[in-house]
């Protein structure tokens, strides 16, 4: 039985995590009905993702399953654990990818809203970073992935007191882009899926690109930034570059082909 819906409408693709009764715990069952949802969108008409809980969810996700963390003298949270390959795909998935969160998001969950391109949360909802709680170490990527979104203070109260940080205040403080009431959610984000989709598919993927490739603020490597003038020219150089160009001339919707 799949843990997860997949909807696809007017080029909005939708991936619901729908396990109410283990509170769409992150088990390897459920990451692994996530990435096919993934790939699925990503090979079809979407040009981007919602990723979001069963209707009125209280919990949106309980995070990494705990069932199904290994013994100890094994690291918790490896390069191939299921959590930390969903978070990969969704940072390199060329589709721009919005996270509609009502409810609690726990520990590797936060991580997983936090891999999505853009937050929109609502009032009552919370974040609460666990691994304190469970005495897990955390690891490098994800620690560096919460101090590059929210900073090092509040990455460090997050994960020392693994107190809720409240919706309220993760919009305030820039982690949540928009915060919107529960019962106008889901339109709210919908009508923003639908603007980004009318864009330039080509565009927004290499701009995502470059926006990963550049957020890391390290030194750039000659690989890197060739790559990302690459990137760039793979634009500059398409048909729908002139598409985009031409259709505002000519003050008409642009037609993109995404090549
Ligand atoms: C397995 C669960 C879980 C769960 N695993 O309902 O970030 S790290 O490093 O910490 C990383 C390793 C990580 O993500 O670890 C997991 C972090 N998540 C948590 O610590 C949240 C654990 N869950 C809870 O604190 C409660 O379930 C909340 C507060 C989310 C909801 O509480 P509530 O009373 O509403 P229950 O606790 O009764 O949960 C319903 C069922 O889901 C299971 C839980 O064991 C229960 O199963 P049973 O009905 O069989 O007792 N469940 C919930 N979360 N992460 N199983």
């Amino acid at each position: 039985m799949t843990m997860v819906l997949t909807h696809l409408c007017d080029d909005i693709g939708t991936i619901i995590m729908n396990n109410p009764e283990r509170l769409n715990v992150l088990s390897s069952k459920m990451v692994d009905d996530m990435l096919q949802a993934l790939d699925q969108l990503e090979k079809g008409r979407a040009r981007v993702i919602v990723i979001r809980a069963y209707e009125g969810a209280k919990v949106w996700s309980s995070g990494h399953d705990i069932n199904e963390l290994p013994v100890s003298g094994r690291d918790p949270l490896p390069y191939d654990d299921p959590l930390e390959t969903i978070l990969r795909s969704i940072q390199a998935s060329p589709l721009p990818v919005i996270a509609m969160i009502e409810g609690g998001v726990w520990g590797g969950a936060c991580d997983l809203a936090l891999s999505c391109d853009i937050l929109i949360g609502s009032p009552g909802g919370s974040l609460t970073m666990t691994p304190a709680k469970i005495s897990v170490p955390y690891n490098a990527s994800g620690i560096l992935h919460f101090i590059g979104i929210m900073g090092i203070n509040i990455a460090k109260e997050m994960f020392f007191s693994a107190e809720p940080l409240s919706a309220e205040r993760a919009e305030k403080l820039g982690i949540l882009n928009h915060l919107v009431p529960v019962d106008e959610l889901e339109h709210f984000t919908y009508e923003l899926a639908g603007k980004i989709a009318k864009n330039s598919p080509l565009s927004i993927k290499v701009i995502k690109e470059q926006i990963c490739l550049l957020a890391g603020a390290h030194p750039l490597s000659p690989h890197t930034f060739e790559r990302v003038q690459g990137l760039r020219r793979l634009v500059y150089d398409s048909s729908d570059y002139a598409e985009g160009i031409n259709a505002f001339l000519a003050k008409r919707a642009p037609l993109f082909l995404g090549e």
